[in-house]
């Protein structure tokens, strides 16, 4: 095959080879007018609206917090100058409570991956349904604004798996393939340039397994290019250790819908006819596209997209079914089959969140599979198209893809505690907005089970692990909180901690003045925080670590058949120091106020979880976080599982060595600043940007749970909180702080807030508040 020479046709001419030269000035882009922007928070149901007349404006004035949330002025005040660190965290709290929404909750945009708006245009063009116009006007805004230019990742023009990362052939190709299916055309100068990075990387047949699947489905690419996805899979006996059911959540709900899109090798109808996939067939390669043979690049990725590669194992079972499974042995009543099957779980997934879906990456293509199966007037696929708007979310840089349908629990669940924990949970003025948040953690919890979960072989009361074909597999959920809202339906070990926690913080906190009485009403019954203590129950893992939606059910070794190139670390659930914590300090205030209630399997689980606790931490003192970055995270939380016990820095070598791993990173400004390469590396990793608030904020709270005695350097990290606040209360936004499976990052904005009132109230409460700092 010849390589294409690189000319105008392509719109190489300015491409990154000889387009390094070209001046990628900043182009400023059409834009909405963000006075008509609203945030509609309908019980958890976040959604943005444009609104089109004077009259809608002026009925719907938009709020602090959309303000907030857009990156306008809020117009909030300087407030009086904080002279020591109780009153920052006051003027913190000041600050943050003004963003509190309507039905309670708190909220915030939850970015970060680049790869989920592609797989939505790319669904809502193949169906015909488009976005609105200014929601397609943002969101080319803001991948416009994310791309690697000029200072940014060495601006070479590409995209890469996070807004924070190196360009990539995923991130690039579909970033690409998005901004041209919302219109914008190929000779806009940073096309050209992001065309330069691509082929650079050689192109998108160098793209993982992901890029490959939408790409064929769109009909750029065909379909022999992409490693098979047998649906037939899920037949498997339960038994088997390789059984889907045994995988992680997200990878198995992703699984299913790519299963039954590849297994039927649909193809956009239009694809030949619509324009724009002509003209990306020719833009996206480096060869011509009808030269390509398409089978040659299964197994072809770029070096930087192969942050794992497939094993061994998986290339031989590729080869297999490619050259004997699928030719000669997929028989069309074992398609069928399992199609039907496939299908049918992919409706219990849709049944049990009413198509909100587990996360935008399944969510868009469950639509998909409901578009095939049932046709574009379903209810299904219209319900499916109204709850995507849930994932969307407006900021200062456009319009982006959330990572979930929100983090209204987390975060709720989260400040609560922080004001609890600092002591102002007791002043009045305070009241009314822990109130809400009580109201709307108890509007979220999810009090049925799963669909088909009661009436399955597994259903027993209280809940175990047990689980069964019945219900999809799905975990017992009665008396969960998820991380979003109730709607989105899944448990999660540590969503459900934070909420036992945080409700039961107010439901127990007493009125100052009068020792017998409750400060807060009993929103949420004893019997439902018995159902989610319950629920925690059933989420230990064997060696008493705690994992993410489930327990574990699969062994490590699944991890080989691993297709995902760009994430490691996926196949199953492993044990999270922090999933872990969450629930040993949930059920060890559980048990403080119901001590009769299961106090044998309560204890176990504690001292099971415990123990792992000490055995995670490795031999320099530290925990790795799987979920925020990354040490300092981890850290945080792991101190906080010990001093529960009463281990704490006078009488462990454990939490000595803790205290010293942070000691010895401690910054000369007084805080701590790690980067996101710590998750990736799995080593300490200094930020490029010095010290930020969060982490320092994570440091000084795992130093305080761990009774850290000298003042000195928790003094010196509570300055620099103090210093960075801006004198209407807030902190502003810094370096990314989340993170999933080792290599992708994400955003949690509202931790510059909880977290920095935390820590200096728990300053102020442990070593006083009278000196000024
Ligand atoms: C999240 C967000 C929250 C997070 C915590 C609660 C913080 C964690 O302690 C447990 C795991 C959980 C719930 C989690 C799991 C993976 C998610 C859902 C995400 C990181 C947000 C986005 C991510 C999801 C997998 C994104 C879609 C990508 C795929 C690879 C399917």
């Amino acid at each position: 095959m010849s390589m294409r020479k690189r000319g105008p046709v392509n719109g190489h001419s300015n491409g990154r080879l000889n387009g390094s030269t070209t001046k990628t000035t900043r182009i400023e882009d059409p834009k909405t007018d963000y006075s008509r922007w609203r945030l509609r928070d309908d019980r958890g149901i976040q959604t943005w609206h444009y609104l089109q007349t004077e009259e809608e404006m002026e009925a719907w004035p938009q709020s602090i917090a959309d303000r907030h949330f857009m990156g306008l002025d809020t117009g909030l005040p300087a407030l009086p100058r904080a002279n020591n660190p109780m009153q920052a965290a006051e003027n913190g709290l000041e600050f943050y409570s003004k963003l509190q929404l309507e039905p309670g909750n708190w909220a915030c945009e939850y970015g970060g991956p680049m790869f989920l708006l592609p797989g939505f245009v790319i669904t809502l063009h193949v169906t015909g349904m488009p976005l609105a116009l200014p929601e397609q006007t943002e969101i080319i805004r803001y991948i416009f604004n994310m791309q690697n230019l000029g200072e940014k990742n060495g601006g070479d023009g590409g995209w890469g798996l996070h807004i924070e990362g190196d360009s990539s052939v995923f991130g690039t190709a579909m970033n690409y393939t998005t901004l041209r299916l919302l219109g914008v055309s190929p000779e806009d100068p940073r096309m050209r340039k992001a065309r330069g990075c691509l082929y650079d990387l050689g192109g998108a047949l160098n793209g993982p397994h992901w890029a490959k699947f939408w790409l064929s489905l769109l009909g750029v690419m065909e379909w022999e290019v992409v490693n098979p996805v047998p649906p037939e899979f899920w037949l498997l006996p339960d038994w088997v250790p390789i059984s889907p059911w045994r995988w992680w959540i997200h990878m198995r709900q992703v699984f299913l819908p790519m299963g039954f899109v590849w297994s039927k090798r649909w193809v956009y109808p239009k694809a030949d006819t619509d324009p724009i996939v002509r003209q990306l067939r020719q833009e996206l390669f480096t060869h011509p596209h009808e030269e390509i043979a398409w089978a040659r690049y299964r197994n072809a990725i770029s070096p930087i997209d192969n942050y794992n590669p497939k094993s061994w194992l998986l290339d031989l079972i590729n080869y297999i079914l490619v050259l004997v499974w699928v030719p000669y042995l997929r028989f069309g009543w074992l398609v069928k089959r399992a199609e039907a099957f496939v299908w049918k779980l992919i409706q219990i997934e849709d049944a049990n969140s009413d198509h909100a879906d587990l996360a935008p990456v399944n969510s868009p293509m469950n639509l998909l599979a409901c578009y095939i199966q049932e046709g574009p007037e379903a209810h299904s696929v219209k319900r499916h198209r109204e709850r995507l708007q849930e994932y969307l979310w407006l900021t200062k840089d456009g319009m982006l893809c959330c990572g979930t349908n929100g983090v209204q629990n987390w975060d709720t669940s989260f400040t609560i505690q922080a004001v609890y924990e600092i002591g102002l949970a007791e002043k009045p003025e305070h009241r009314q907005m822990l109130l809400k948040a009580l109201e709307f953690l108890e509007d979220q919890q999810i009090l049925e089970h799963a669909v088909g979960y009661e009436g399955s072989s597994a259903y027993s009361d209280p809940p175990t692990a047990k689980t069964s074909a019945e219900c999809g597999w799905r975990h017992p959920r009665r008396g969960a909180w998820g991380f979003s809202n109730r709607a989105q339906g899944y448990t999660v070990s540590d969503c459900t901690s934070e909420g036992i926690k945080a409700t039961l913080m107010l439901q127990t906190l007493r009125d100052p003045n009068n020792a017998s009485k409750n400060l807060f009403p009993q929103v949420i019954p004893e019997q439902r925080i018995k159902w989610a203590a319950d629920i925690l129950l059933t989420m230990q893992n064997a060696n008493g670590a705690c994992s993410s939606y489930e327990a574990t059910r699969g062994s490590e070794h699944l991890e080989l058949l691993n297709a995902a190139e760009v994430f490691g670390r996926i196949m199953v659930e492993y044990d999270y120091p922090e999933c872990t914590t969450a629930c040993v300090t949930a059920l060890e205030r559980f048990t403080q106020v119901y001590p009769d209630y299961r106090t044998a399997d309560i204890h176990s689980f504690i001292t099971r979880a415990i123990a792992w606790i000490r055995t995670n931490q490795r031999a320099d003192g530290s925990w790795y976080g799987s979920w925020g970055i990354c040490f300092t995270y981890a850290g945080f939380f792991a101190l906080e599982s010990l001093a529960t016990q009463g281990e704490t820095y006078a009488n462990s070598e454990r939490v000595r060595r803790a205290c010293q791993f942070f000691l010895d990173r401690q910054n000369e400004d007084g805080g701590w600043g790690e980067s996101y390469k710590s998750c990736e590396t799995g080593k300490w990793c200094q930020h490029p940007d010095g010290s930020q608030v969060v982490n320092t904020a994570w440091a000084a709270i795992a130093m305080m749970k761990g009774e850290y005695p000298h003042k000195e350097p928790l003094e010196r990290a509570v300055k620099l909180l103090m210093h960075r606040q801006q004198p209407n209360g807030e902190w502003l936004q810094e370096g990314i702080e989340g993170v999933f499976n080792k290599s992708c990052m994400i955003s949690y904005p509202n931790y510059k807030f909880i977290f920095p009132i935390q820590a200096l109230g728990m300053y102020a409460r442990r070593f006083g508040d009278a000196s000024r700092l």
